[in-house]
């Protein structure tokens, strides 16, 4: 059966490339009449302009439509106020097991960039897949830290370490949660429905905290180790993009994308973090 299925496939993609090569074939012989300055004779025209030519284009919308007509926002995040940073958490009577400090993550601010802003894209005809996500529970510590994904995706949660952690989750529109990890515990496979920013938090660590931006499509990004992000293959329109980020809150901006690249910043500077001791 997997045989002839495979068969049928190759029969149908060489008919495919077949097609595709009669049609440039045929453009072909029409590019060297234009540039002989030869006029185009109506009946030469007839097939190629009135059925391949629209089809052609229809086609490739349908197959590739991010490569027929998108553009794409970039930029940075910027916080280049002068701020202390917050410090490592002591773990404590954890020592043994989690390390003796564990990095806090709350403000991380390279040479004027702001890391862990997640970058959303609103846009009521703007879908996408669901995609598969890892949140990782090692040496007392969330890996990652922040996180996006689309609404419906597949989180699979872990805990690589040796003693218990619980995992708590603090959300409106999505069911909470409050799992308990023993060592080499399987992964627990979570999903959100709904679009919302859920915080994660462990009871049995205070300093263990997560979250994760659960958006409403497939167009967004997390500001890297230099504040920067980049949204690709957005059709042209105009948008409101949000820059959210756990201690500085969110921004928004109104952009117009193109076919090409449009470049948008968000400045925090003038945000004073609001960090807990937690
Ligand atoms: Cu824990």
């Amino acid at each position: 059966m997997r045989l002839t299925h495979c068969f049928r496939e190759i029969f149908k993609i060489r008919a495919l490339f077949k097609f595709f090569g009669d049609l440039l074939s045929t453009w072909h012989d029409e590019f060297v009449i234009i540039k002989a300055n030869k006029p185009l004779k109506p009946e030469k025209l007839t097939v190629s302009t009135m059925i391949y030519r629209p089809l052609f284009s229809i086609l490739i919308f349908l197959l590739f439509p991010g490569i027929a007509f998108s553009g794409s926002i970039k930029g940075k995040i910027i916080y280049s106020s002068k701020v202390k940073l917050p410090k490592s958490f002591d773990t404590g009577k954890y020592k043994k097991a989690c390390g003796a400090e564990v990095p806090n993550e709350k403000l991380l601010v390279n040479d004027t960039g702001l890391m862990n802003v997640v970058v959303t894209i609103e846009g009521k005809k703007l879908g996408g897949k669901p995609g598969k996500y890892k949140l990782d529970q090692k040496n007392c510590h969330y890996l990652p830290h922040v996180m996006a994904m689309m609404k419906d995706s597949e989180l699979k949660i872990h805990s690589s370490d040796p003693i218990n952690h619980n995992l708590h989750s603090y959300s409106f529109d999505n069911d909470p949660v409050n799992i308990m990890f023993l060592p080499n515990q399987d992964a627990y496979e979570l999903e959100f429905e709904e679009p919302e920013i859920v915080k994660v938090e462990c009871d049995l660590h205070h300093w263990m905290t997560a979250w994760i931006v659960v958006t409403d499509n497939s167009y967004f990004d997390i500001a890297g180790q230099k504040g920067g992000f980049k949204i690709p293959d957005l059709p042209p329109g105009k948008y409101t993009i949000n820059a959210w980020h756990e201690v500085l809150g969110s921004k928004s901006k109104t952009v117009t994308v193109g076919k090409d690249d449009t470049e948008i910043n968000f400045d925090f500077s003038d945000v004073a973090p609001q960090v807990s001791k937690k």
